[in-house]
C-alpha cells in the first residue's frame, strides 16, 4: 500500500469519526462545520492533535481548529529543510514577520472551525508552533518522507 493510500484511508476514517461524533450529540448543530470534516491535524484547547504526523513528498496537510480557542500554524524557522519553503498560516514569509504579525492583531489566526492547508514538497521534519499556546506546549510535527 503506498504513502498517499494511507493518507487516503487517514482522512476518511477520521471523517467517519466526525460523523459518529456528530450523531452522538444529536441536536447539538452548533458542532457541524460543514468543510472541516476532513482534516489531518486537529487543534484542540492547547494542543495539536496528533502532534506527529508522517506524510509523502507532495501531499497535502489540512489542519483543522476543532476548539473554541484561536491558534496558529506556524513554522519554526530553524527547524524545516533548508530547501523547504517557509509555511505560517497568514501566508508569512518568515517566523519574526509572523510572530509580529501576531503580537500586533492576530495575524494569522485560524478561528474554531477554520482550517488551513500547506502541500509539503521537500522530503524532512518540520517542526511548528501555535504562536499564542507556545508557552502551553502546543507544538507539532510533520514528517515527510519520499
Ligand atoms: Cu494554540
Amino acid at each position: 500500500m503506498s504513502r498517499l493510500s494511507d493518507a487516503a484511508s487517514r482522512r476518511q476514517v477520521l471523517a467517519a469519526l466526525g460523523v459518529t461524533g456528530v450523531a452522538s450529540l444529536a441536536g447539538c448543530t452548533a458542532l457541524v462545520t460543514g468543510s472541516g470534516d476532513e482534516f489531518d491535524v486537529g487543534m484542540t484547547a492547547n494542543a495539536f492533535n496528533p502532534p506527529e504526523i508522517t506524510v509523502a513528498v507532495g501531499e497535502e496537510v489540512v489542519w483543522h481548529n476543532t476548539s473554541a480557542r484561536g491558534h496558529t500554524v506556524t513554522a519554526y524557522e530553524n527547524a524545516i529543510p533548508e530547501e523547504a519553503d517557509y509555511f505560517a498560516s497568514g501566508g508569512f514569509d518568515g517566523e519574526s514577520a509572523a510572530r509580529e504579525a501576531w503580537r500586533e492583531g492576530l495575524g494569522g489566526k485560524i478561528d474554531s472551525g477554520e482550517s488551513f492547508r500547506h502541500t509539503f514538497e521537500i522530503a524532512g521534519r518540520y517542526d511548528y508552533v501555535c504562536i499564542p499556546h507556545e508557552q502551553a506546549g502546543m507544538v507539532g510535527a510533520i514528517i515527510v518522507e519520499e
